[in-house]
């Protein structure tokens, strides 16, 4: 399956993007090429994953290839990734983001809050003012000790940077000249279970009962540390 999203109405997570303003996404390229494939099975990205993840074995959940254009380039709202994968459960995946091209604060990096992996699902309250910077529509429901400081995610062509599934992230226009090129791929340790909504447009495509490992085609292992000892 290859889905190609031209976000230029409201996007996955919820912004507002005028006419002018484009991002292309790109899901599941893997299944597409094999090429990238081996990026999302490369053997130091996934040792990285499983270690972050405290996990023997890595699924891809899904890749996506996200292309800010020069000037055009629209911005991705302040998110949780978890929060629109309900029915993967529990919040354990880790996202590896590889910079195509220099991703710098001209050119609409990344911005993450740093410890907001630990304060749980603040989804529906996230926004964010006139410079981009997140605003939490109820900063009650923060706990204690909670600073939302957001830090730019700036990163060099060919760089990898890790973020789990619940942080605070989001990415502002591109407005310079250059074009901001990536790859994440979300992986899903070997715990990850199918927990069903109803509601999602994944489960047509998932063949486990639910409670069960989420296994299957659409959902290759790309890393097992157990098998790849018993190889050596
Ligand atoms: O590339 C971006 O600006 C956003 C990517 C993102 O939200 C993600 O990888 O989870």
């Amino acid at each position: 399956m290859l889905n190609r999203n031209l976000l230029d109405g409201n996007s996955e997570y919820g912004m507002s993007m005028s006419k002018r303003e484009t991002v292309v996404q790109i899901v599941n390229i893997w299944m597409a090429s094999d090429v990238f494939f081996q990026h999302a099975a490369n053997p130091k990205l996934c040792e990285e994953v499983a270690q972050l993840c405290r996990t023997d074995t890595l699924r891809i959940w899904h890749d996506q290839i996200q292309y800010k254009p020069p000037v055009t380039g629209g911005p991705t709202a302040w998110h949780q990734d978890h929060p629109a994968w309900p029915i993967i459960q529990p919040a354990d995946l880790v996202s590896a983001w590889v910079a195509l091209d220099d991703a710098t604060i001209e050119n609409g990096c990344m911005w993450m809050v740093p410890g907001s992996h630990k304060w749980g699902n603040h989804q529906a309250d996230l926004t964010s003012d006139e410079n981009f910077m997140p605003v939490h529509k109820r900063p009650e429901r923060l706990p204690s000790g909670a600073v939302i400081k957001a830090v730019p995610f700036e990163i060099k062509k060919g760089q990898v940077g890790y973020h789990h599934c619940m942080t605070w992230h989001g990415s502002p226009h591109n407005r310079s000249a250059r074009k901001r090129r990536a790859i994440a791929v979300h992986y899903m340790p070997g715990h990850t279970r199918f927990e069903p909504t109803g509601r999602h447009p994944m489960e047509a495509h998932i063949e486990v009962k639910p409670g069960e490992i989420l296994t299957g085609a659409g959902f290759p292992v790309v890393y097992n540390r157990n098998l790849e000892v018993r190889s050596s």
